[in-house]
């Protein structure tokens, strides 16, 4: 029996096993995958990534659940210490693994590395984007609910050669319960409505304006929305064009442990809020270009995280008004060029 939720103007049935599911793929039939991916936006492979890598990824998180050390979140990109849900599950999801300080956090952001970078994974994301090499250019870990709200991807962070060249891989480190803020997709949406970070709806300014339209598009525009069951060691692949997001819990005393990665093409650039390019760090790891913004082993990330977690409300208020100028320069540069033709 599937767990009946109701969210974006309906009921929505939640699968508790893989046979209440719709189709899913795995690295034998990586061709299909493909064909199903272009069509759907998103595609689910079973068993992608051997237990044992997951299960070290969740034993390299007990090296850092109790540490104090502030680091980078993915739902305010604050610099806060490892906070809790009534659980015990870690409560604040960390952005980009591969920016922890590696002496302290070394058997997590390796173990997690691992995984996001093994052959198959590397072989999968390839394929789903047509092309012989690719990097990583973001990652996520999340153990409790999240709720993430839904969105596009492309709104953040896309290829710069085109938009809908990014894939990103949702990875079950664990059997994902039902009630434990399933990730869901909307199946066609990479075809449908495309919100530009610009306007009303501009970062910025408009972030919440945004997340309204989106959930709007969601709620009325007949999106159909599906939260396939994760077993450990699936993965889920999703379009930058395509809608998706997670339910809040649904139950308690589950958790939800799984990391994320967007991947682009070797030779593309990142695009970041529809923008700039935005320039990062390279690192290999196993032979795979990782990408780092915020690289905790580089002295000036370091004394930008210290001050960012000791004084959170001017750091916040810095980043908005950097954001807002980027944003209004590129406004400006926009109606120069209209301007001009
Ligand atoms: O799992 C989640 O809550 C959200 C993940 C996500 O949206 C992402 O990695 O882009």
């Amino acid at each position: 029996m599937s767990l009946q939720v109701a969210a974006f103007a309906r009921a929505i049935a939640i699968p508790e096993h893989p046979a209440e599911d719709g189709r899913s793929f795995t690295a034998a039939t990586l061709e299909a995958a493909h064909d199903f991916y272009r069509a759907n936006g998103y595609v689910v492979l079973r068993g992608l990534v051997p237990e044992a890598l997951c299960d070290a990824v969740r034993a390299g998180f007990e090296t850092v659940r109790h540490s104090r050390i502030p680091i980078l979140r993915q739902r305010n990109m604050s610099y806060e210490r490892n906070t809790f849900n009534a659980d015990g599950f870690l409560d604040n999801p960390i952005f980009n693994v591969q920016d922890l300080p590696t002496r302290r956090c070394m058997a997590f952001k390796s173990a997690a590395l691992d995984l996001l970078t093994t052959s198959g994974v590397m072989e999968a994301v390839c394929t789903m984007l047509g092309v012989s090499r690719s990097k990583i250019v973001q990652s996520m870990f999340f153990e409790a609910p999240a709720g993430t709200w839904a969105h596009q991807d492309t709104y953040y962070q896309d290829s710069a050669a085109e938009l809908g060249r990014c894939v990103a891989g949702w990875f079950a480190l664990e059997d994902i319960d039902a009630g434990a803020g399933r990730f869901y997709v909307c199946p066609g949406s990479h075809r449908g409505t495309l919100l530009r970070n610009a306007g009303e709806h501009d970062f910025a300014t408009g972030h919440d304006r945004y997340k309204e339209a989106i959930a709007d598009i969601v709620s009325h525009e007949s999106t159909d929305l599906t939260a396939p069951f994760l077993a450990k060691g699936d993965v889920l692949f999703w379009n930058s064009l395509t809608i998706h997001g997670s339910f809040p819990a649904a139950r308690p005393g589950v958790s939800r442990s799984s990391l994320t990665a967007h991947y682009l093409s070797e030779s593309d650039d990142m695009l970041q809020f529809h923008t700039r390019i935005r320039e990062q760090e390279f690192r290999l790891w196993n032979g795979v270009t990782v990408g780092q913004l915020h690289n905790q082993d580089s002295w000036r990330s370091h004394i930008v995280r210290e001050a960012a977690s000791r004084f959170p409300g001017p750091y916040l208020v810095a980043r908005k008004l950097a954001l807002r100028m980027l944003m209004s320069r590129r406004e400006s540069s926009s109606r120069g060029r209209q301007a001009a033709q």
